[in-house]
């Protein structure tokens, strides 16, 4: 039988994940924040971990140098600590149930056979992305900007799975449920669910991540893509597909990963929006990936900025980078092969011609004309979700 068996990838860590003791010798210390863990978890390299159980890892600003996130430095986030670490590749199945035709139990191996292969490239991007950087500070994990990466995804479109269930009169919402579980049992599952008319083609149930099987962490064997939304609906270790006509009110849903309803407002600490709504499309965004800030640059060098700009797949017009504090701005180099969910690449020379700090500042437009607002400008919510304000970096010219 085949099987995968994530304890024996790394024993420390996966029995972090399992909440088991370790073995006479090993101990291990509770990690917070913006550390560099020096513990790698199965398939990824040491990243900045904020928890080891459940694992909540960031990738490093390197990462938006390049068009693809390695696999081994692609951000993790899991609301859950039960994470099952042995994985039955043979009776590993996908249930598809509720208002359908036909209920299907799907194989990995008839997924991969009897359904058309598909990929798409599109960015990863959790809904907290950024958070540290409003203020004041929301509550939540205090992400800085790596909890997003971008990959090609391959497996088959979420559509043809249900119309081999075939749908029944007043379908209207589908449910995802993975096979993490709470530790606690009044936890609520991490359940998602989306409106038939959210889901077009390019939805897809992956198995493949940058041409290799999904790693462990980011879902293995199965997650939804759902390209252009924000991560939170992309629901990981993928099992169970429930169609339904109405509703159910789900804690995920109804609680986290929402913002108000009202797009023009800021709310205040003091000030709650009662109205609210899930996060859903990515507003447009670009990091700096080089230089970082610390860095040391030659005055009178080349420095060629780099970094990476997106939006929920209506495309990037431009990136404009100003070093003078935002009074004039100039366009960079866009590469865009990745298509219209990818990332966008910008390149820039930049020659500094003064001694001191300089600031870098990168802003993208999308399409549409939405560009990034200042940072104190984003609309500033309870959650701490859709930060996009333009990226600062502040280098040293010597
Ligand atoms: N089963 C399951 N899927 C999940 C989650 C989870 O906790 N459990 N978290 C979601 C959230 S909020 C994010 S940001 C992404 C993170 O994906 P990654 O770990 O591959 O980066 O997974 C999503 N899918
Ligand atoms: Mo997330």
């Amino acid at each position: 039988m085949q099987r995968r068996d994530f304890l024996k990838t790394s024993i420390a860590t996966s029995a972090a994940i399992m909440g088991t003791s370790l073995s006479a010798g090993v101990t291990m210390q509770p990690i917070t924040g913006q550390e560099v863990s020096t513990m790698a978890f199965p398939e990824k390299r040491p990243l900045i971990t904020y928890s080891d159980r459940p694992p909540l890892l960031e990738s490093p600003r390197s990462t938006f140098t390049s068009r693809v996130t390695p696999n081994d430095e692609f951000f993790v986030r899991w609301h859950l600590p039960d994470i099952p670490t042995h994985i039955d590749l043979d009776s590993y199945t996908i249930k598809i149930d509720g208002l359908v035709e036909r209920e299907l139990n799907i194989t990995l191996k008839q997924l991969r056979e009897d359904f058309e292969q598909v990929e798409v490239e599109a960015v990863l991007q959790c809904g907290g992305n950024s958070r540290s950087a409003f203020k004041p500070i929301c509550g939540g994990i205090q992400w800085g900007h790596g909890a997003m990466g971008s990959a090609v995804w391959k497996g088959v479109r979420l559509s043809d799975l249900l119309n081999r269930a075939g749908l029944k009169k007043g379908a209207h919402w589908i449910g995802f449920n993975g096979k993490d579980n709470a530790a606690y049992y009044e936890t609520p599952n991490f359940i998602r669910e989306l409106e038939i008319e959210e889901l077009n083609d390019h939805v897809i149930i992956a198995y493949e991540m940058n041409g290799e099987d999904l790693p462990y962490l980011n879902g293995f064997p199965l997650r939804l893509i759902i390209p252009g939304y924000y991560s939170d609906s992309w629901v990981k270790m993928l099992s169970n597909i429930t169609v339904t006509h109405d509703y159910k009110s789900l804690f995920f849903m109804d609680v986290a990963y929402r913002v108000p309803d009202n797009e023009t407002e800021s709310e205040t600490p003091q000030n709650k929006f009662k109205k609210t709504k899930p996060i859903t499309n990515m507003n447009v965004k670009s990091i700096i990936g080089y230089p970082e800030t610390g860095m040391k640059v030659y005055h009178n060098s080349h420095v060629v900025v780099r970094g990476v700009a997106f939006d929920d797949g209506h495309g990037i017009q431009d990136v404009l980078i100003s070093t003078d504090e935002g009074k004039t701005w100039e366009k960079s180099l866009l590469a865009q092969e990745g298509g219209r969910y990818a990332y966008t690449q910008f390149r820039f020379t930049y020659k500094p011609t003064k001694y001191g700090k300089v600031n870098i500042m990168a802003k993208a437009v999308n399409r549409l004309g939405d560009e990034q607002p200042l940072a104190a400008d984003v609309l500033w919510n309870h959650g701490g979700y859709k930060f996009n304000g333009i990226d600062i970096v502040t280098v040293e010219v010597v």
